[in-house]
């Protein structure tokens, strides 16, 4: 008999979407013993929650989040709204004994993470961030290529994440749509909003990223907000690079910016150790680029002609997550990161194994953004202070 997940979600953007669509889809594809029901959406605005609700099949609507984290029938809240609201809604959920799945960055500081992870702890519920770029299944596969040892000692992580849609003078910040253009909601910039996702893939393949020195840029200096209309200053960071140590004596360089014209979703990562390198590019996703040093050295010919990159299409039933989807050569989608990381939580919900990134997980991802900000503020190396 299936149990029943009824879940309460917080906002209705493009994050709400990418949920509502896992939590509809999850039985079709994953055997789990929860059937999650679409309880009611909350957002402030009732009659685009309604069309929210309308449209993806929520039974009801709310427009004050306090009353739907503490109501009977909501099993799981989900945190999809901008970033300035994640602490509150989440320690008000945990104190109602409500699992809870939160939007990245976890939070707007490493502070304000820290009484997240403290509130879901003492409460005890089952909580889960949701860096979906963990279950694009060649990325998957990379994490199983470097903890089999198959790239050896690791020397170098090389990561971009980059965009182009703020570059237009025009764009306004604040709002709805923009509102990660607006620090007072936002927290930060790129670095919140796209290197967040290669820190904690990168300390997913390699462990604690240990000390940083970055620097950030603005470049579109005032903006109109869209709520007063006027011009006001622009604080976000809209580049951010910086070079990172990790605990495992590798070197990292982390670049993103959403002023790299012609790039939409550019989220690349390469690790290079001693024995082998992997390669990865979200554009083209279903493919992880393997270069293998080791059997070479131990077949008959130290080098050969046919040397290369072998470029690995994860579409086998043994790739991690294509099992439960089509046969083989055929792809699954972005949107299926998110139906993977849903079926992960739940089966780690009822094998009583927390899957990760937890809040606690994504603390460190947190030290990581701030210790990058306040790095590039100050102009020199700091200590991530990170323990995973
Ligand atoms: C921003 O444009 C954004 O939507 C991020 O907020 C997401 O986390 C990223 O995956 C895609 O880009």
């Amino acid at each position: 008999m299936a149990k029943e997940l009824r879940v309460g979600m917080i906002g209705y953007g493009f994050m709400g979407r990418t949920h509502s669509n896992a939590y509809k889809r999850l039985n079709d594809f994953f055997q789990v013993e929860h059937r999650p029901v679409l309880k009611a959406v909350c957002a402030r605005n009732a009659e685009k929650a309604q069309a929210f609700a309308d449209n993806w099949g929520y039974e009801r609507i709310e427009t004050d989040w306090k009353k739907l984290v503490e109501a009977p029938d909501i099993d799981l809240i989900d945190i999809g709204s901008p970033n300035n609201t994640h602490k509150e809604i989440a320690i008000a959920a945990a104190k109602n004994g409500k699992m809870i799945v939160c939007e990245k960055p976890l939070a707007m500081t490493v502070a304000e993470a820290e009484e997240m992870v403290a509130a879901v702890e003492a409460a005890g519920v089952p909580n889960m961030v949701w860096f979906n770029y963990r279950r694009v299944p060649a990325i998957a596969l990379a994490k199983q290529v470097v903890d089999e040892g198959r790239i050896g000692r690791p020397f170098h992580y090389r990561a971009t994440y980059l965009q182009d849609w703020t570059i237009a003078e025009d764009v306004p910040q604040g709002g709805a749509a923009l509102w990660r253009l607006d620090s007072a909601v936002a927290g930060s910039g790129v670095t919140g909003d796209l290197l967040a996702h290669s820190i904690d893939t990168a300390m997913w393949l390699n462990g604690p990223i240990t000390r940083v020195v970055g620097k950030t840029e603005t470049f579109v200096k005032e903006r109109m907000h869209a709520e007063t209309g006027k011009k006001q200053p622009v604080t976000i960071d809209d580049a951010c690079m910086f070079l990172a140590e990790f605990a495992n004596g590798s070197m990292g360089t982390f670049e993103s910016t959403r002023y790299a014209r012609g790039r939409k979703n550019f989220n690349t990562f390469e690790m290079n150790g001693a024995d082998g390198s992997v390669y990865f590019d979200l554009e083209e996703p279903e493919y992880l680029q393997y270069f293998e040093y080791k059997q070479l050295q131990s077949g008959k010919k130290k080098e050969s002609h046919l040397t290369g990159w072998v470029k690995i299409h994860t579409t086998n039933g043994e790739h991690p997550y294509m099992k439960h989807y089509w046969v083989p050569g055929t792809c699954i989608g972005y949107e299926h990161t998110f139906l993977n990381a849903l079926a992960d939580f739940v089966a780690g919900v009822e094998s009583g194994k927390p899957t990760q990134p937890d809040f606690r997980n994504a603390l460190q991802t947190q030290k990581v953004c701030d210790a990058v900000l306040q790095s590039a503020r100050e102009g020199r190396w700091l200590d991530t202070g990170v323990t995973l």
